[in-house]
């Protein structure tokens, strides 16, 4: 029996014992009136009778129609007025869904039941799901893993590989029970009692092309659900619906976006533990968040297939998720350095022109790109022979290459239909085009400036071999360095093709999930709106499954091509549809933005959303997509786009040109200074990248990830690197002065007086810092060790400057970090452990601060070494120091006495080495 049924009965025998003991005495009075026997309430009586307006579980969601009583109660659901605004008027009673038909059996892993429909559900939609088998898994002791499957007939699922070990965990942090009738199933963190899953509420809905399942939440604290422009970091959870399915669109309302991620964390509140779920299902859904708290999937497709990860800190969940979906991909050092873009430079001159104002200015910049325009009518692996000609763009190329920096050119996801294009005609021998049913290669129109566009089915194996030979011989013509992929949702600028689709139930679902488009132009329900029809034909079956996993399957098949054009170096992937997943084989940018004040904080949450989706190489466009930018927007932007991971100013068609050295020299001036900061901490940042693609740590990390104590107080217009480096930008127009939250723990200034410790009082507070038009705030976290390499124009260069450290000492004067460095793009030095990998820690003891360098792999030969140590924080002031036991001369001595930082230079400590050196205070 559940907590309400059983308060329900509680409430009946109180008022059974009032009455045998009052109504006796109340009869020998000598009243004739005789008060009626309480009517016994069935428990849905008992539940429609006290249910709270926030704990109702919509039954009518459909956006087209209004429900009535007559309607609602057709669908076997309660009726009644709600005081709460947004409260739905007809709900799910307690009787609704399935009932476990015999008890559940053991597995290896856990153990499975079957259900079947319970009588006197009316159908939704049609097409009920009768038999249903539930699959639990224990599969480590952090994760737990569900799926709620047709008992009799195969359907879709994802096809995602998540390993599972052969045996149960030995010490699970979870438990889970079940309620046989009506079925649900409960998940408890083992070590508080916590309920983080219970799907007692709602309904569960299991109908071809309606599947619904309700949990109970611990707590208002969720965090992701992707990809969204979501405003905030911090969900609201006021009957709130975020869809998904994805969509070419820009991010400026709330609407479904590029990729698919039904991923979300949940803080509970006892014990600030976190936990994380995973709906793996790629059909279109709507998920919704509700006050009570709790949330409801509600997909059209595939399965009912759940993984539950249990943290306990949110840190822990990203690097269990990435072990199940796949670790974030490394990127080339290279990649990431500065990178600048623009749709329609429109010629060779032009983008020749931009990159000697970037070099006359100085400015840092290893990335240029090739959008669109580089294309002959817009057709992948084609050049314009006007204005770019295919000899020049190459020479050009090289000419980049050989001054140390590198070209990233664009392609599409479909093919120009034209006989004699040989994207086109080996496409077609090869059969890797995407189908109508009738068998006909589906055309559609997007940008190749040609009759049709057709689509390759990147889910076939065969699309492989086909694209990696065409990227290979592009390659031989033009020599790119990476490969940016776009338009994959899969985009269609007419509605599922040139012919439409047809009216079916695959095109036009009974229940539309409150996607972009859903009621199109023509009065159409809008499944395919600005994509292919749902039925068209792929290699792992209908659209309709696939949609969302077009971009994951075109960044699959093109990380994989990157292999074969470079066999020996990594290069990089981004692209702009993802699904769960994705993070392993490529970056994301977050789209088309806005050159708006506002889409500035947006691009913060973005990433740290995809922090958590398992992402490391993201960002947003600098200075925005759309529209004009102005100069204060631009610098400001520049700024904070500094800090992001992958960093890119991109900008669309025809508006003014928006690169750093576009404006005037003190604009120039100041984006050289903080690109040069960027450049400076690279090998912080690459080392950042390496332990999450090794232990799925995140690099563009929330503040609440390091300091639980902040939740509640969704701290997302700051960000930090890793554990340490704080970044907090202004982005709001005509400020000179930023709220800064002072995260508990001791801080220094990096940007403007380097080594100055935060006023300790400021610590838990927001402050309100200074920060002029040129400065963006930029604190070191006391207790780590950051390594630096001295700037340069191109990380070619910069990677051959001497190293340092900064040594942020905390309140025990200690510290501790790690330096990873490789040849920064050999593509296995991972694998084959061809790098150096170096811990750094600091201990103070009797008089002596001591900082040990261990190096525990040593498989990179390099000269490089650390010349400049310095160390913020002291105590005492130091009298003396040495390295490796060697006092260090008085001129390479300095100690700032107003900031308490020592600095020791002229040292000479080959980074493959071990080394000690040590302060006297
Ligand atoms: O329909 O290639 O998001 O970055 O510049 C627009 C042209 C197509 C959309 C990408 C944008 C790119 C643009 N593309």
């Amino acid at each position: 029996m559940n907590r309400k049924a059983l308060g329900g009965v509680l409430v009946v025998l109180v008022v059974v014992a009032f009455l045998a003991i009052f109504l006796p005495v109340y009869l020998t009075q000598g009243n004739d009136a005789v008060t009626p026997p309480p009517e016994k309430l069935t428990p849905d009586q008992q539940f429609y009778k006290d249910v709270k307006d926030e704990e109702r579980f919509d039954c009518y969601p459909d956006l087209d129609v209004t429900p009535s009583k007559k309607l609602c109660e057709e669908r076997g659901c309660f009726w009644k007025p709600a005081t709460l605004a947004k409260a739905p008027e007809c709900f799910y009673p307690l009787t609704y869904g399935y009932q476990m038909t015999r008890l559940p059996v053991n597995t290896d892993l856990g153990w499975e039941a079957y259900l079947s429909r319970l009588d006197g559900v009316p159908s939704r939609y049609g097409n009920d799901v009768m038999n249903l088998k539930v699959e639990v898994e224990f599969q480590t002791d952090s994760r737990l893993h569900f799926k709620i499957t047709d008992a009799d007939s195969p359907r879709f699922e994802v096809p995602l590989v998540i390993d599972k070990p052969n045996k149960q965990p030995s010490d699970p942090m979870y438990e889970v029970s079940y309620k046989s009738n009506p079925f649900s199933i409960q998940v408890r963190r083992k070590s508080t009692g916590v309920l983080i899953f219970d799907s007692s509420v709602g309904g569960l809905t299991y109908e071809d092309q309606f599947l619904q399942l309700s949990t109970k939440l611990p707590s208002k604290y969720v965090y992701g659900f992707g990809e969204h422009n979501h405003q905030r970091f911090l969900h609201d959870v006021d009957y709130k619906t975020w869809t998904m399915f994805s969509r070419d669109v820009a991010p400026v309302d709330e609407w479904n976006l590029y990729g698919h991620h039904p991923y979300h964390m949940c803080i509970e509140e006892r014990g600030n533990n976190a936990h994380s779920i995973l709906f793996l299902n790629s059909n279109a859904m709507d998920v919704t968040l509700q006050p009570s708290p709790a949330l409801t999937y509600r997909t059209i497709g595939g399965v009912l297939d759940f993984y539950i990860f249990l943290g306990p800190t949110p840190e822990n969940l990203v690097t269990q998720y990435t072990e199940a979906v796949g670790r974030p991909a490394m990127p080339p050092y290279w990649a990431l350095g500065f990178q600048l873009s623009r749709w329609n430079y429109n010629s060779l001159d032009r983008v020749k022109q931009v990159v000697k104002e970037m070099r006359d200015a100085e400015i840092p910049m290893d990335v240029l790109y090739g959008d669109i325009d580089y294309m002959d009518r817009y057709m992948d692996f084609t050049v314009d022979e006007t204005n770019y000609g295919t000899q020049n763009l190459s020479d050009f190329v090289d000419d980049l290459h050989a001054r140390g920096q590198r070209y990233i050119i664009i392609l599409d996801h479909c093919i120009g239909k034209e006989v004699g294009y040989e994207a086109y005609d080996t496409g077609l021998t090869q059969d890797i085009f995407i189908k109508t049913p009738e068998g006909q290669v589906l055309e559609g129109e997007v940008w190749p400036a040609v009759n049709a566009s057709v689509y390759p089915d990147f889910t076939d194996p065969s699309a492989t071999p086909w694209w990696t030979s065409l990227c290979d011989s592009f390659h031989d013509e033009i020599a790119y360095d990476a490969l940016w992929i776009d338009m994959n949702e899969p985009s269609n600028f007419v509605a599922g093709s040139q012919t439409g689709c047809e009216e079916n139930t695959i095109n036009n679902p009974p229940y539309l999930p409150n996607i972009l488009g859903r009621i199109m132009p023509d009065g159409k329900r809008g499944l395919y709106d600005k994509t292919i029809c749902m039925d068209a034909k792929q290699h792992l079956g209908n659209h309709y499954n696939l949609h969302s996993l077009y971009g994951h399957s075109m960044s699959v098949a093109t990380h994989e091509a990157l292999k074969t054009v470079f066999p020996t170096k990594r290069s990089m992937v981004l692209s702009r549809s993802t699904y769960v997943g994705s993070g392993a084989y490529t970056g994301h940018w977050l789209g088309d933005n806005q050159s708006q004040w506002r889409q500035m904080p947006w691009s913060i949450v973005g990433m740290l959303e995809f922090s958590l989706f398992g992402f490391t190489y993201t960002g947003s466009d600098i200075c925005g997509f759309w529209y004009a930018t102005t100069y204060e927007m631009c610098l400001r932007w520049s700024q904070v786009g500094a800090f992001y991971p992958f960093a890119r100013n991109h900008n669309g068609r025809d508006w003014p040109a928006q690169h750093p050295a576009a404006f005037d020299d003190a604009f120039s001036a100041n984006a050289k200074k903080v690109l040069e900061i960027r450049y400076k901490l690279l090998p912080f940042l690459y080392t950042l990248f390496y332990e999450a693609t090794t232990t799925g740590t995140t690099v563009a990390r929330p503040i609440l990830h390091e300091f639980p104590e902040t939740l509640g107080m969704n701290l997302d217009r700051q960000f930090l690197w890793g554990a340490s480096f704080l970044i907090t930008p202004v982005l709001e127009e005509g400020k000179t002065t930023v709220e800064a939250y002072i995260p508990n723990a001791r801080w220094y200034d990096y940007y403007d007086s380097p080594g100055k410790e935060v006023d300790p009082s400021l610590r838990g507070t927001t402050a309100v810092l200074d920060a002029d038009l040129m400065t963006i705030n930029l604190h070191i976290r006391g207790g780590f060790v950051i390594p630096f390499q001295e700037p340069a124009n191109t990380t070619v260069y910069s990677r051959v400057n001497p190293m340092g450290l900064i040594v942020a000492l905390d309140e025990n004067e200690s510290a501790s970090g790690q330096l990873f460095w490789d040849d920064g793009e050999s593509r296995d030095s991972l694998a084959k452990e061809e790098y150096v990998l170096t811990e750094f820690s600091v201990e103070k003891a009797s008089g002596m601060g001591t900082l040990q360098i261990t190096p525990s792999i040593t498989n990179y030969a390099t000269t490089l070494a650390f010349e400049t140590i310095h160390v913020m924080g002291l105590k005492s002031v130091p009298t003396t120091a040495m390295a490796n036991g060697v006092p260090i001369q008085s001129q390479n001595f300095q100690f700032d006495d107003d900031k308490k930082m020592l600095t020791l230079t002229g040292l000479d400590l080959g980074i493959i080495n071990s080394h000690t050196v040590q302060w006297e205070e």
